[in-house]
């Protein structure tokens, strides 16, 4: 009878929780997409618009979203995310709640609606369409007071029922003062649960989540060592302990991976100085491999401009992006190579499941093992210089440190040492040509599981 329990699947390891809701697994699939700022102040070369601004500044002759979607799908990102309204107030739609709208501006007479352009704009192209809206807001008569809560509430309600699905909504952590020189005391419980009710599967990001946290610099890029968990309790929008954000805390209470905001310009908003000063290739491949590649989601800012087009300057710069990435992360080498294990689950979790090249199968240790050693031997040797693995963080996140080694034909070799994994981790390590590859899980908070084994060779070193 013992025989027969190995033609049987066994089963699952355990979750070790905190682990991601439905809302967040999907989002964390997005990988990267774009952030647009846009608004009085690419009119007016603001940063920080005053709230002063009259509305006929805002008159982007020739908006056309479908180009900003088309130029953004082409790059490989997967959605837009707006600023619905940024810290000067101006509303992007047609707000009941506000004067100081797209309605009283001259353009389309009135009658335009940034909003609804863009959302149709991303269902035809079938993009996520997303929306950050700043508390904070210089421009409203009632901000500072108790007031202001339920008009932003309002705010919400408008941009989260009359435009479709909205994958994130983003709230800023700037709390400035208002038109009266008063702060606003926000009420984020009621916030939060009207974007629950309105659109169940957005995730919410701030500072402090709930869903999604900011990742505590606005460069791009996470940190070698990432943890999806923090102790949310201990963080708020605006929090002194930001710095905390970017590498998150093992053993965390709460499941709030990291966001990289940045912006492909030294500027948020759009000003033609800043033509000549975009990131470069080497600069935004760098910046994806430590943001992605660090267990986080890229949120790139391309600001549209006073045409209310995205620049050929920036359709050129994501172009070559693009193309780069695709030259080295398009080619698997280690995809369908021999995998081993040291100690197997069994039925359903072998070694072979690192190398199928899917996400949802994985190998996994028995459940009394922190350690393991996976190998892999290609059918011929290979040049790579980046490794890539990622663990199934529908069970929670597991690895806490490993080693990557290389067999040249003389023994193993150490090539880089690493802490966490998660979602995707890609590390770089000198140009090596072998066949064989090892990574040793050397510790993990629950029995290790690991979905991909990727080896890859930069097309620019
Ligand atoms: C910050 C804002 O103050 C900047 O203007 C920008 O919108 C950035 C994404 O977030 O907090």
């Amino acid at each position: 009878m013992t025989v027969l329990s190995s033609s049987f699947s066994s089963s699952p390891p355990a979750p070790l929780a905190p682990v991601p809701t439905r809302r967040q697994l999907d989002w964390q699939k997005l990988g990267q997409y774009a952030f647009v700022h846009f608004g009085p102040n690419t009119f007016t070369g603001n940063e920080w618009g005053h709230g002063t601004e009259a509305e006929s500044v805002f008159n982007p002759k020739n908006l056309d979203c479908r180009q900003w979607v088309r130029t953004f799908k082409k790059a490989g990102l997967t959605g837009v995310m707006i600023t619905a309204k940024h810290h000067d107030g101006f509303c992007l739609w047609p707000s009941q709640l506000s004067k100081h709208t797209v309605a009283q501006s001259p353009w389309r007479d009135g009658k335009g609606d940034v909003l609804k352009d863009l959302s149709e704009a991303c269902r035809a192209e079938g993009m996520k369409f997303g929306v950050y809206l700043s508390p904070w807001d210089r421009n409203h008569p009632s901000y500072g007071t108790p007031e202001y809560n339920k008009v932003f509430e309002g705010m919400l309600r408008e941009v989260l029922t009359h435009y479709g699905p909205v994958f994130e909504v983003w709230f800023d952590g700037a709390n400035g003062e208002g038109p009266n020189g008063k702060k606003q005391v926000y009420d984020w419980p009621g916030f939060v649960s009207v974007v629950r009710q309105c659109q169940p599967h957005a995730v919410i990001f701030s500072d402090a989540g709930p869903d999604i946290r900011w990742v505590g610099n606005e460069e791009g890029h996470s940190a070698p060592t990432c943890w999806s968990t923090i102790d949310r309790e201990r963080y708020h929008p605006g929090t002194p302990y930001y710095t905390e954000l970017t590498e998150g805390k093992e053993g965390g209470t709460d499941w709030v991976p990291a966001e990289c905001d940045v912006s492909i310009r030294p500027g948020w908003f759009y000003k033609t100085s800043e033509d000549s000063k975009i990131k470069t290739t080497d600069h935004l491949v760098r910046l994806w491999e430590q943001s992605v590649g660090h267990n986080a989601n890229l949120i790139l800012n391309v600001p549209a401009s006073t045409d209310g087009v995205i620049s050929q300057f920036d359709v050129d710069a994501l172009d070559r992006w693009h193309d780069e990435l695709k030259a080295t992360y398009g080619h698997d080498l280690a995809k369908g190579a021999h995998a081993t294990a040291d100690v197997e689950r069994g039925h359903g979790f072998e070694a072979s499941r690192v190398t199928d090249g899917r996400d949802t199968t994985y190998w996994a240790a028995p459940d009394h093992e922190n350690h393991g050693v996976l190998t892999l031997e290609l059918s011929q040797p290979a040049t790579f210089d980046r490794v890539e693995l990622r663990e199934p963080i529908e069970l929670g996140q597991r690895i806490a440190a490993f080693r990557i080694e290389v067999d040249s034909g003389s023994g193993w070799t150490e090539l880089a040492k690493g802490t966490t994994v998660g979602n995707r981790r890609i590390i770089p390590v000198p140009a090596t040509t072998s066949a064989k590859v090892r990574v040793t899980i050397l510790d993990s908070r629950a029995c290790p599981a690991i979905s991909t084994f990727a080896l890859y060779k930069t097309a620019k070193p």
